[in-house]
Formats: C-alpha cells, sequence, structure tokens
C-alpha cells in the first residue's frame, strides 16, 4: 500500500505572488516528489470579490497542509500573512542572506541568518484611535516566547557551529525588549555557543558594514523584518530572499518580498526567493537531496544569467524559471 502524497497548500497571493509562486510550484513538481498541490486564495483581490483577505477554506487548508507555499500579500497584509503564520503555529521566522556569485553583491562574504519572534511585537499589537488624532499601539512581549524563540536561534547555531546575536532595544524599551533580552541570555547560557548582544540601531550599522561577522540574529519581530530587508541590500536586494515560518508541527514558506506593485502583472518579477523558500520547504519534509538540487540550480541560475531586472538584467521570470529547470 503507498502512504498519500503529502499535501502541499499553495497560496500566491497579490501582486508578483502570482508570478513567482507558480514559478517555484514548477520547479517542484520537477524535482520529484509525489506532492498533492492544493491552490487556495488570499489577499486584496479575494477581498475585493468577498469582503474577506483570507477566507476560512484558505486558512484551514494551511491549518492542515503538510506545507505551504505563499506568496506575498499587500493592502492586506496583515488580514493575510500575520493569521496564516498562526494558521501553521508558526513561533520562528527564519531568513537567511546569503550572497550569490553573479550577483553584484555589495558584500559577497554575507551568509548570515536573522530567527525572528512570529507572535507577538508590534505586529501582533492592538493599535487603536483613542482620540481624533491621537493613536496607540500596545504590544505584548511574553517571557515563553521570547525563550522559544532565543532557544530555536541557539539550537539552529548549535547545530551548524556558529554564533549567535541577539537583536534587542532594552535601552529605550526596557521592560518589554528588556524581558526579551533577559531571557534569551538566559537561554544562551544552557548552549555551548558562543554570542553577544546588540542594539538593533547599532546592529543595522555594523550588518551594513561587517555583515561577514555574523552568523545567527535572534531579534523581535519588528526589529527581525527591518533587518532582514536591509541584509536584503546587501546581498543584491528582496529578490533573492527566502523565508520559512516554522512551528512545532508545520511550516509555511514565503519569499521575504511583498507584491512589488511597480512591476507586478509585467512577467519580468524575480523567481529566486520563492524558488529558494521551495528548497527550504522540501528540507523541513526531509527532501534534503531535493532541496539542494533546487538551491543548485538556483545559484547556478543567479551565477550565470539569466537576470531579471531587479539584478540588472532584461530576463523574464519565464527565462529564469526555464534556466532552473534546465539546471535542475
Ligand atoms: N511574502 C512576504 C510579504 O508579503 N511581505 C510583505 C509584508 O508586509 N511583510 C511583513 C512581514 O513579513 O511580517
Amino acid at each position: 500500500m503507498t502512504a498519500d502524497p503529502e499535501r502541499i497548500a499553495v497560496v500566491p497571493g497579490d501582486g508578483i505572488g502570482n508570478e513567482v509562486v507558480p514559478a517555484a510550484r514548477e520547479v517542484l513538481e520537477a524535482v520529484g516528489p509525489d506532492f498533492e498541490f492544493v491552490e487556495a486564495d488570499a489577499g486584496d483581490e479575494v477581498k475585493a470579490e468577498t469582503g474577506e483577505a483570507l477566507p476560512d477554506e484558505t486558512r484551514e487548508l494551511a491549518a492542515n497542509a503538510d506545507a505551504t507555499l505563499f506568496g506575498a500579500a499587500g493592502e492586506t497584509a496583515a488580514d493575510v500573512i500575520l493569521p496564516l503564520r498562526s494558521a501553521v503555529d508558526s513561533f520562528a521566522n527564519v531568513r537567511p542572506v546569503r550572497a550569490y556569485p553573479g550577483t553584484d553583491a555589495l558584500h559577497p562574504d554575507t551568509d548570515l541568518v536573522f530567527v525572528r519572534e512570529n507572535t507577538e511585537g508590534v505586529y501582533a499589537g492592538h493599535e487603536d484611535e483613542i482620540a481624533p488624532g491621537v493613536t496607540t499601539l500596545t504590544r505584548v512581549v511574553t517571557e515563553s516566547a521570547s525563550e522559544e524563540i532565543a532557544r530555536y536561534g541557539f539550537e539552529y547555531a548549535a547545530e551548524r557551529g556558529e554564533r549567535v546575536t541577539i537583536a534587542h532595544k532594552a535601552n529605550v524599551m526596557r521592560t518589554t525588549d528588556g524581558l526579551f533580552l533577559e531571557t534569551a541570555e538566559s537561554v544562551a547560557d544552557e548552549f555551548d555557543v558562543e554570542y553577544d548582544t546588540a542594539l538593533m540601531d547599532a546592529l543595522a550599522m555594523h550588518l551594513v558594514m561587517r555583515p561577514e561577522e555574523y552568523d545567527v540574529v535572534v531579534c523581535p519581530n519588528l526589529a527581525g523584518d527591518v533587518l532582514s530587508d536591509l541584509a536584503a541590500g546587501l546581498v543584491g536586494g528582496l529578490g533573492l530572499l527566502p523565508s520559512a515560518n516554522v512551528g512545532d508541527e508545520r511550516a509555511l514558506f514565503e519569499p521575504v518580498h511583498g507584491t512589488a506593485p511597480d512591476i507586478a502583472g509585467e512577467g519580468v518579477a524575480n523567481p529566486s526567493a520563492t524558488m529558494l523558500s521551495a528548497a527550504m520547504l522540501l528540507e523541513y519534509l526531509g527532501y534534503d537531496d531535493a532541496g539542494e538540487r533546487v538551491r543548485s540550480a538556483v545559484k547556478a541560475t543567479l551565477e550565470s544569467g539569466p537576470h531579471t531586472p531587479d539584478l540588472g538584467g532584461d530576463a523574464t521570470t519565464r527565462d529564469v524559471t526555464d534556466a532552473v529547470l534546465t539546471k535542475l
């Protein structure tokens, strides 16, 4: 008796999500595991049609699939990405930043990963307008979530023989980032892993000047989002950054980039970040060889071209996808 194929939820979302997710799906189909792909809608367009940015079927699908491949959300990001990440109970947003040959990276030695807290902080905060012209935002930082993300980051570093940097702004946000920092440092004591702590503003500068000094950066939610975009600029842009939203039992994979409304519909979006996210998906499901084949084919294509306009070329998404498929 053969086992049922693993089910992959495919949620392209909006904008260039509709271009890069199908490209990554082609690559997944080409490398082999016998997946069952199930497509579902989310985002601005479905909200315009139905009034809901994240239909219940899409949420349910992600909550029950073996893994989800997501594209991007635009205006409805808060109604789509955050609930989708919580549908898979993800507590860690893992964002590797690697410089690939052929991409004119500002810092060719960059090879680091952001391990971003994925459940609380300002992105999960409560916003209010308490009087005309006066708004508030309340954020929650807990010891349990801080401990979980720090433990994930230190385990990740220990497996790879790498060091950890804990990002925070505890000198200003003494109570909330103070708790994050204190908790992460007590987790650090359990590991034989070298680590330091860094104020996130100073860290931004150091990342621009000397990214090669960093391995695993454990961050609160907002800091992880901002610092990873900054780091994308060091290696050739957001078209190259994949990510995994990891929970205890499920995970969702997505490019770090958003919908790119300036180029959406033109067929020139760089599919590399989504293909690299697909490689992470394969590895998460235990298909390490297939994941490595995808990563190697994307890397070889970045090295030789063709390149989409974000990398200075004039190739289309189709051209890059064909090149990657040929190299698999
Ligand atoms: N594929 C990720 C995406 O749609 N990014 C746009 C965005 O607003 N991201 C916020 C976040 O990653 O928390």
